[in-house]
């Protein structure tokens, strides 16, 4: 059985802030896991360093099930962004380590493939629509079969999901957050506009999806997913901020626009309601901020019962050892959905050598034992951790509203 060691964090910056966790055993095998949390990341860090790492000395690293259980209940404090980032961390990398003494990729360990790929979604965002529409046709002529649309509001300075002219879209842009002044209204006239033209110049063989950001209210939301329903979206995301679980009920009373919720989410209890209610299609949990392979089978699997399906969150922020997890549950899970897929920099994946590739859609985890992701130490010990916060929202009258 392999033992555990040693462990310790790992923190880079990339082009943006990573905070890795590396666990080695006495046969020398060594796991990989992300613990990164978004304008966060240091608390995640100590958290491993001073309350996890100490834990995890001597342990039998086979016994994931054990230590996911003792880091969850032994805790006390259950729960939490922080908390469950740091054992999806913990998670993650015993995987590895259990797949690189098999021999095995994870997934395979998870029970095989089901499918032969997972399909993933790809950004398109611009300032005007025709920017947007141009980015999705460059999307799909390199194979992808779902687009995520977003494009600036007319009448607001900057919109979630668009990139400043010329840039990459990274949402944590700032040394301090920055401010972006928000307006329901104007945003409601768009979107219909944004996915009428999409239609028009794609077509209707490819999957269309749109990010609300929780920045509605119930019946905007309702009334958003009826005047977008003749175009078929694949999803809309975050409609409303999901600590009201009922919310979706009314949104549902509305629309049949299929539903995404949860890459805020970091259990299962913040799945439960509106799975069991039957009030969403997709639950964007994911595989680093709720608590790791171990706890999103659990999910996907309460979710199976009541077809709803996944659909992680897969943003930049979420490293390429993520990526690697996400794609050997999606491959392995029955009710997979689609995964979201923004590449990362060049810079990052040199970090980060992985072996998951992208094609006609899809992409596949490799089939290198464990998770298929290893990290250059010496490339990271370069890039040192830069403060980047993520934005706040303001209405036009000043008042704070969601981001
Ligand atoms: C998405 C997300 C991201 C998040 C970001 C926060 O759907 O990809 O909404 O853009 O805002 O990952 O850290
Ligand atoms: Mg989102």
């Amino acid at each position: 059985m392999p033992k555990i060691v040693s462990a310790r964090v790992i923190v880079t910056c990339p082009g943006r802030n990573f905070v890795t966790l590396r666990i080695e055993c006495d046969d020398g095998t060594t796991g990989l896991g992300d613990a990164t949390l978004n304008g966060r990341e240091l608390s995640v860090a100590s958290y491993l360093t001073d309350h996890v790492i100490p834990c995890l000395i001597g342990r039998d690293a086979h016994r994931i099930e054990d230590i996911w259980q003792y880091l969850y209940k032994g805790a006390y404090w259950r729960r939490g962004p922080v908390t469950m980032t740091a054992i999806a961390a913990v998670d993650m990398a015993l995987w590895d380590i259990k797949g690189k003494v098999a021999g095995l990729p994870v997934y395979q360990l998870l029970g095989g493939a089901v499918r032969d790929g997972c399909m993933v979604y790809a950004h398109a965002n611009g300032t005007s629509i025709e920017d947007t529409i141009a980015e999705a046709i460059r999307h799909r002529d390199r194979g992808y079969r779902a687009i995520r649309l977003q494009c600036g509001v007319p009448g607001l300075a900057s919109t979630y999901g668009v990139a400043k002219a010329g840039q990459r879209y990274e949402p944590a842009d700032g040394d301090l957050p920055t401010e972006a002044v928000w307006s329901t209204e104007k945003y409601m006239r768009i979107v219909p506009q944004l996915f009428a033209a999409a239609r028009e110049a794609l077509g209707w063989d490819i999957h269309l999806l749109h990010d609300i950001h929780h920045r509605l209210t119930p019946i905007e939301a309702g009334r958003l997913g009826r005047d977008l329903e003749p175009y078929r979206p694949f999803w809309l995301e975050d409609a409303t901020p999901a600590e009201n679980q009922d919310a979706f009920r009314l949104i549902r009373q509305h629309t049949t626009a299929p539903l995404a919720v949860g890459e805020v989410f970091n259990s299962i209890w913040d799945c439960k309601t509106l799975i069991e209610t039957q009030s969403i299609d997709y639950i964007r949990a994911t595989i680093v901020h709720a608590g790791g392979i171990t706890h999103l089978r659990r999910i996907a699997a309460l979710a199976e019962l009541y077809q709803v399906r996944t659909g992680c969150h897969g943003a930049t922020d979420l490293s390429p050892v993520t990526m690697a997890a996400a794609l050997h549950f999606g491959l392995s899970v029955p009710n997979f959905g689609i995964q979201e897929h923004m590449p990362h920099t060049a810079e990052t994946d040199a970090v980060f050598p992985h072996g998951y590739r992208f094609a006609d859609g899809m992409m596949h985890p490799g089939d290198a034992p464990g998770l298929g992701v290893d990290i250059d130490e010496d490339l990271a010990a370069t890039y040192e951790y830069k403060r980047a916060f993520l934005p706040v929202n303001r209405l036009e009258d000043g008042t704070l509203w969601s981001w």
